[in-house]
């Protein structure tokens, strides 16, 4: 298929592009963290999402030179924002697919990635999605487990999309849960989404899990969020994914 022919010779080129979408404080709406959304640079078609070509990288392994490639773009642009705002350094989130994640060295990278921008670990967190907490496999265990001792944070992606049983959450290594923006459209209309979504946020606060909800698009959204001991979300309400040179002005705007 030509998309993924084309895609191979895009990485060589270097022609993508990181996007940066606020994460914020609901309360105060001052800006926490940053998700790095990678779009590619087609010289065709324009501007591509994400969503028409990850999966092709997951099949054909391009994922893991991709995923490489947004590894040091991110670290690089947190570095330069936390050198703009020291007092109120923004965290990064980045996605890592489950094959990214299995690639041979992968935590070494990013290592190597924090010391070559000279960016603290506390500064990064990686999103993996529950599919790579299935199966009790020692390798990722292990993996997340050296990330979290170095200080990189982890956080639980789509959560609520998947094969989530709230009972294994005990026993998994992650600091955050990315509160599934399905969950979120819901809580407006129905009574017991909202219930179902404060139990999902009074669960993550027993265990000492943050909450990030995602696609917050109305203030009634916010409120509700709010009034169920959510902490910190991300949508349109607040800011779509930002190109690098608007991220600073849409900081300052903010506090
Ligand atoms: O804005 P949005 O269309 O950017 O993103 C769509 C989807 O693509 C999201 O599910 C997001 O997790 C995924 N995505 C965006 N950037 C990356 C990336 O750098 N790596 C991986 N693995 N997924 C990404
Ligand atoms: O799956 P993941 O959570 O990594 O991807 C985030 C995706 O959600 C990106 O495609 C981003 O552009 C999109 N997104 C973020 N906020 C909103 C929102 O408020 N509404 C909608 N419709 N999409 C959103
Ligand atoms: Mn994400
Ligand atoms: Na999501």
């Amino acid at each position: 298929m030509q998309l993924r022919a084309d895609l191979g010779q895009a990485i060589t080129d270097d022609a993508f592009v990181l996007h940066f979408q606020p994460i914020v404080d609901l309360a105060t709406g001052h800006t926490r963290g940053l998700e790095a959304l990678v779009r590619w640079q087609h010289p065709a078609r324009g501007l591509v999402p994400p969503l028409e070509f990850i999966e092709i990288a997951e099949e054909s392994g391009l994922i893991v030179p991709l995923g490489d490639w947004v590894l040091r773009h991110a670290v690089d642009a947190a570095a330069k924002f936390r050198a703009a705002v020291p007092e109120q350094a923004p965290y990064m989130s980045v996605n890592v697919s489950v094959r990214q994640f299995r690639s041979a060295g992968f935590v070494s990278r990013v290592f190597a990635e924090l010391a070559r921008a000279g960016l603290p670990a506390e500064l990064l967190t990686i999103e993996i999605t529950e599919s790579l907490l299935l199966g009790d496999d020692e390798q990722i265990h292990a993996g997340l487990q050296t990330l979290r001792a170095a200080g990189v944070k982890v956080s639980i992606d789509d959560f609520g999309t998947g094969y989530s049983s709230l009972s294994y959450l005990h026993r998994v290594d992650v600091d955050t849960l990315k509160l599934d923006k399905s969950f979120v459209d819901t809580i407006a209309t129905s009574p017991q989404q909202y219930d179902l979504v404060r139990g999902i946020i009074q669960l993550a606060a027993t265990l000492q899990l943050d909450v990030v909800a995602e696609g917050i698009e109305t203030d009634q959204h916010r409120e509700l969020l709010i009034d169920g001991g959510c902490a910190y979300g991300q949508g349109y309400l607040f800011a779509r994914p930002l190109p690098e040179d608007a991220v600073l002005g849409y900081m300052a705007g903010s506090e």
